[in-house]
């Protein structure tokens, strides 16, 4: 099982997705996701230049030594750019690996150990009814478990909050759906922590008092608070339960976590832009995490993020991989199978792709009683129909940013 072309193919039917293709010389195809959100092309171009050549000729069954060979013969390790050109390599040898199997992937990592994945939905609204309303409508799509983002008095536009995008003057569609505008240049939007700390913990009350004790709520701090500030907010949202807290500070310094986890018992989770099992160990080792949030896209792949996560399981520590719409639906698939086959899965972010997005990528997994489950189809299950990505030429993208209100750059 030789593989005898490599192809990297971009894509922009919602937003812009990269797609590693591998074909074996006896047919086989492989699938892997690239996509690193508002830095696309530097993707491509570590694909295109650098991989690419390396993988003709390779023996695609051999993915734990073709993973251990490109991370290490770069020299240069880790990395956003590095890792999602790795992960695409070792997802797309995974489906290949369970086609010839005959196969879905989880049965090659061990069979499935649930009957289905929970998946959580991103509610938001910039006032309470819109964010009610909101709720609800993830509720009727079947989510039983919810994120939770708020608008905040005085802020024009702030993360996850959909109609806030459009008052800050981008005049651009709601973006609950994907942050990153096309465009020439990165939208602007504004911070304020303290705002946000006296405004949050009222909203998950009323949002209780609402929907009942019961229904999971999860909370994205964007990497925006200082440690101390995220652990105040973390005890005073003590009362209302939540499943996590997640990116409660920026995830570079890892000592604010042993900070937040002292003052507090909400859970916490972080990762979702860590490239590597070293970004997670001590954090792990040490119990200042109860979710693991890596991606396989950015992760370098189902490889790395399983030995990952089952070094995670001995702290019991979940997973709850990263799984916004910049990751493609050929990510997604990697992630199902990956969660029904390990013990310790926690539950599984879920945003929705949109319609043309699922026309270029034909996909078997199911979505049911607020449960996703990758199919039962060989390989990861998803197809690249080209014809309809040929359709959907890349568009310069960008992530918004932050400024406080004296101009500052804050994190975003
Ligand atoms: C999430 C994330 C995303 C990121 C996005 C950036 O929890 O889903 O925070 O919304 O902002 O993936 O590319
Ligand atoms: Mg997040």
């Amino acid at each position: 099982m030789i593989i005898d072309k490599a192809e990297v193919i971009v894509t922009s039917p919602n937003r812009n997705f990269v797609t590693l293709k591998l074909t074996t010389d006896d047919g086989l195809v492989g699938l892997g996701d690239a996509t690193l959100n508002g830095r696309e092309l530097a993707v491509v171009s570590y694909l295109r230049d650098h991989v690419v050549p390396l993988m003709i000729g390779r023996d695609a069954h051999r993915i734990e030594d073709t993973w251990q060979f490109l991370y290490r013969s770069a020299y240069w390790r880790r990395g956003p750019v590095t890792m999602a050109a790795i992960g695409a390599v070792d997802m797309a040898l995974w489906d290949i690996k369970a086609k010839a199997a005959g196969m879905p992937l989880y049965q090659l990592l061990g069979g499935a150990s649930r009957t289905g994945l929970l998946a959580y939905g991103h509610a938001s609204g910039k006032e309470l009814p819109e964010l009610f309303d909101s709720i609800r409508k993830h509720q009727e799509l079947g989510f039983r478990a919810i994120r939770v983002q708020t608008g905040v008095p005085g802020l024009r536009a702030i993360y996850g909050i959909a109609s806030q995008a459009e008052a800050a003057g981008g005049g651009a569609a709601r973006y609950d759906h994907e942050p990153a505008r096309r465009g020439a240049r990165p939208m602007e939007e504004d911070w304020d922590t303290r705002a946000y700390l006296r405004h949050v913990p009222g909203v998950f009350e009323a949002v209780r008092n609402e929907f009942g004790a019961e229904v999971p709520l999860l909370h994205d701090g964007h990497h925006r608070m200082t440690p101390i500030q995220a652990a105040k907010l973390g005890k005073a949202l003590e009362p209302f339960d939540l499943f996590w807290l997640e990116d409660c500070t920026p995830a570079e310094n890892q000592e604010a976590l042993r900070l937040v986890r002292q003052h507090t018992t909400t859970p916490l989770a972080i990762g979702e832009v860590f490239n590597t099992v070293w970004d997670f160990k001590d954090l792990i080792r040490d119990q200042l995490i109860d979710y693991v949030r890596g991606a396989v896209t950015h992760m370098g792949g189902i490889t790395p993020l399983r030995k990952t996560i089952e070094y995670a399981a001995q702290y019991q520590i979940k997973s709850g991989f990263h799984g916004p719409t910049d990751i493609s639906p050929v990510g997604m698939a990697a992630q199902m199978h990956l969660g029904l086959a390990i013990h310790n899965f926690g539950i599984q972010e879920y945003m929705q792709h949109g319609e043309k997005t699922n026309q270029v990528f034909e996909q078997s997994f199911t979505w049911q009683d607020g449960m996703l489950h990758p199919g039962d189809q060989p390989g990861l299950g998803v197809d690249l129909n080209q014809d309809e990505a040929g359709r959907y030429p890349y568009e310069q993208a960008y992530l918004p940013y932050n400024r406080l209100a004296d101009g500052t750059v804050h994190d975003w």
